[in-house]
């Protein structure tokens, strides 16, 4: 395997260009407050020179035009918020960039997806988490960050939703569950290469707290028993895609310890980056096959595995 070959790959291929969106809102948390101040400390995480800026998937985000920075949107903390994170994704779109978002909390989503949708009406959701948002209503607010999928489902904004790393279900959450026909994969029963990838246009969200505290302590719900960082980032690499837009939510920057959440975030916004980029490029042949975790589910050498 060589890397140059890969490299030489990826570059001449059009790829997707991505956009980088900070939404710096806490309105939603049930909680605890302060996620509206982690876009800013992810994205200074992503361009620390502390690493390079290389996906693992070899996918140089440095190269001119890949990365592009749309800033923070200008949030209020009122009831308008929402329609002002719908109306900036879908400028950013407008712009030939895949939108990738910083929260913010997980309420994010559900005005994200409205704006992503009504470009790729049958887009499927990936969603990683130890909870899986579903509740009909949180402590009033129908718009609460414990909310989003039921919102997300009910619209119809998607067609499949796929939720990772679930260690929280109660019996609402399961009738909610059944009701919108959500595929859950609990953590007790997670194993990366039985995580059922949706084919089609996908949508990846990422709430840090369907991490193990023990690699992302920094979020508002702690729920011990998770993922690794590596266990997320080689789900990630089985999507074929294409992804049409991706976020990175619910960092809560006062609760974090040595920054270990903040490089979490800033590592998977990364590789889903690198993702979007060649997940759009017209031909995979020249991507690695026989890499380990990417595109080998389907292979007959995973099939016996
Ligand atoms: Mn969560």
């Amino acid at each position: 395997m060589t890397t140059t070959g890969m490299t030489t790959t990826a570059s001449h291929k059009t790829p997707a260009r991505v956009g980088l969106l900070g939404l710096p809102t806490d309105i939603n948390s049930s909680h605890m407050r302060g996620a509206a101040k982690a876009p800013q400390i992810i994205r200074e995480a992503m361009l620390s020179p502390s690493s390079n800026r290389w996906s693992e998937t070899l996918v140089d985000l440095e190269a001119p035009g890949t990365l592009n920075d749309e800033g923070d949107v200008a949030l209020q903390e009122d009831e308008g918020d929402c329609d002002r994170i719908t109306e900036a994704v879908e400028r950013v779109m407008a712009k030939g960039l895949t939108p990738l978002s910083f929260g913010g909390d997980h309420s994010v989503t559900y005005p994200i997806l409205r704006a992503v949708a009504k470009r790729h009406p049958k887009l499927s959701i990936l969603h990683f988490d130890a909870h899986p948002d579903l509740y009909d209503s949180f402590a009033g607010n129908r718009l609460s960050h414990a909310c989003p999928f039921a919102r997300i489902m009910e619209a119809g904004l998607a067609r499949t939703l796929v939720q990772v790393g679930i260690r929280t279900l109660n019996a609402h959450q399961q009738d909610q569950a059944r009701k919108f026909g959500v595929t859950i994969i609990e953590m007790n029963d997670f194993d990366v290469r039985r995580v059922p990838i949706p084919s089609g246009p996908l949508y990846v969200t990422i709430d840090l707290d369907g991490l193990d505290p023990a690699f992302a302590p920094g979020v508002a719900h702690p729920e011990g028993g998770g993922l690794s960082v590596r266990d997320v980032v080689r789900v990630l690499h089985r999507i074929k895609g294409p992804i049409v837009g991706a976020d990175v939510v619910e960092l809560l920057p006062s609760a974090d310890v040595g920054g270990l959440t903040a490089v979490a975030a800033a590592k998977l916004a990364k590789e889903l980056a690198g993702l979007i980029v060649t997940s759009h490029a017209p031909a995979q042949r020249s991507r690695p096959g026989s890499r380990p975790g990417r595109g080998g589910a389907r292979g007959s050498r995973r099939r016996r595995s």
